[in-house]
């Protein structure tokens, strides 16, 4: 797709999905970083940088700030063919690279991941940001692809409250009308990226496959928008009481 038009569906719908920006070789490199990471960086990690899902395997759900473990996903996060797409998308060559995440779904544990958008959590004043999401494996309807709500990035923040998910503290009250706001799949394979933006509706059902959904999560805001640090300061306040009530396992 040429890059006008990427921009044009992305303005339009909310999220647009950029097929192949990576190669099968490269995507294997990502893979093995991945399978590194979880073996000798998770154990070290903070509780707040690493969920688990509550299953009796209990791999490994989503891991936040990778970046600053391992500098391969700083340089992946900087990749010119990333650079280039959301400088096109913002509108802004100087925007600011944010942290990466990484959202696994195992293999038939893989759980739900509540109607949510992302500045819910971010709190980006103007909202112009958005989530870059690389494939590492195919995602279908059934093991739990990445589900955004067409249009719903106009709708301005919408009011959130706590889900009682672990790692996915807020859901949205009430997501916007299905019929005006119809609900996509971004069935996506290995080296495919998907970009929607933060305030863009989206959600995630539950793996119900023998196949993994593992995606890179990387976050970018324009040089326009600002952190609201009295919302985040709250926010932090609220995640402190909701683990205080109801300590991760
Ligand atoms: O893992 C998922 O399906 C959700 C990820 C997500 O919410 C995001 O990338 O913003």
């Amino acid at each position: 797709m040429q890059t006008k038009r990427i921009v044009e569906q992305y303005h339009e719908d909310g999220f647009v999905i950029v097929r192949q920006l990576f190669s099968a070789d490269e995507i294997a490199t990502l893979d093995q970083h991945l399978r590194d990471f979880i073996s000798d960086v998770v154990p070290t990690l903070d509780s707040g940088d690493v969920y688990f899902e509550d299953t009796p395997n209990r791999p490994v759900k989503s891991i936040f700030r990778l970046e600053e473990h391992d500098p391969y996903f700083q340089q992946l996060a900087d990749d010119r063919r990333i650079r280039d797409l959301v400088t096109a998308l913002l509108g802004d060559a100087d925007f600011t690279r944010l942290s990466t995440g990484f959202f696994g779904k195992a293999a038939g544990d893989g759980s739900v991941v509540p109607c949510h958008q992302d500045n819910a959590f971010q709190f980006w004043v103007p909202p112009e940001a958005l989530g870059v999401t690389i494939a590492v494996d195919a995602s279908t309807v059934d093991n739990g692809a990445l589900i955004c709500q067409q249009g719903s990035h106009r709708l301005g923040m919408l009011p959130h409250q706590p889900s009682g998910v672990m790692g996915f503290s807020m859901q949205l009250v009430e997501p916007p009308d299905l019929a005006a706001h119809p609900e996509v799949a971004l069935c996506m394979n290995p080296g495919d990226v998907a970009v929607h933006h933060i305030t863009t509706v989206h959600r995630s059902d539950a793996n119900r496959t023998d196949r993994a959904r593992r995606q890179l999560a990387i976050g970018y805001r324009s040089s326009r928008a600002q952190g609201d640090e009295a919302a985040r300061t709250a926010h932090r306040a609220l995640l402190a009481e909701l683990h205080a009530r109801n300590p991760p396992p």
